[in-house]
């Protein structure tokens, strides 16, 4: 396996009740390396955008709603096979079905508001990380 980079967005739920740094080490204990960070607060215009591949599922525009509710922390993570490796951490989209030890485990509310975002492939990081970051913004 190889040290890859993946996308990562702690969500509005999860900085309103000041869990940035308890998800943080959750990634890091996981071998995950925060190698950029910012705290935003999204437009609407960009949630949109983010989540285009979703806008004909019916919670597309509750989720919109929901990620432009508070700020939210977008980073870039790297480690081995890091889409994977965050994907595990993160655990399951509905809270009811994460695994004991991951952070929508610990953390989540409800499916909509679980506390985090992943990548889901290789190239949807590269597309996800270039949407938030330029490359000066990222030191590995
Ligand atoms: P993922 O975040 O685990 O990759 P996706 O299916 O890509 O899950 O969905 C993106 C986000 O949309 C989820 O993290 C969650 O915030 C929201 N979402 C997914 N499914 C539902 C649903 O059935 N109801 C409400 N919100 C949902
Ligand atoms: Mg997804």
């Amino acid at each position: 396996m190889a040290v890859t980079r993946t996308f990562s967005i702690i969500k509005p739920d999860a900085t309103r009740r000041n869990l940035t740094g308890k998800i943080n080490a959750m990634l890091e204990d996981a071998g995950l390396r925060i190698v950029a960070q910012k705290r935003i607060h999204m437009t609407a215009d960009q949630a949109g955008k983010f989540y285009e591949v979703h806008k004909e599922r019916p919670f597309y525009q509750d989720l919109i709603k929901f990620m432009t509710s508070g700020p939210v922390v977008v980073q870039v993570l790297e480690g081995e096979d890091a889409v994977k490796t965050n994907r595990d951490v993160m655990g399951a989209t509905n809270p009811a079905d994460a695994a004991e030890g991951t952070i929508r485990k610990a953390f989540a509310e409800n499916i909509e508001a679980n506390s985090v975002h992943g990548s889901d492939s290789d190239e949807n990081a590269a597309i996800e990380i270039a949407f938030f970051f330029s490359g000066t913004e990222i030191v590995g």
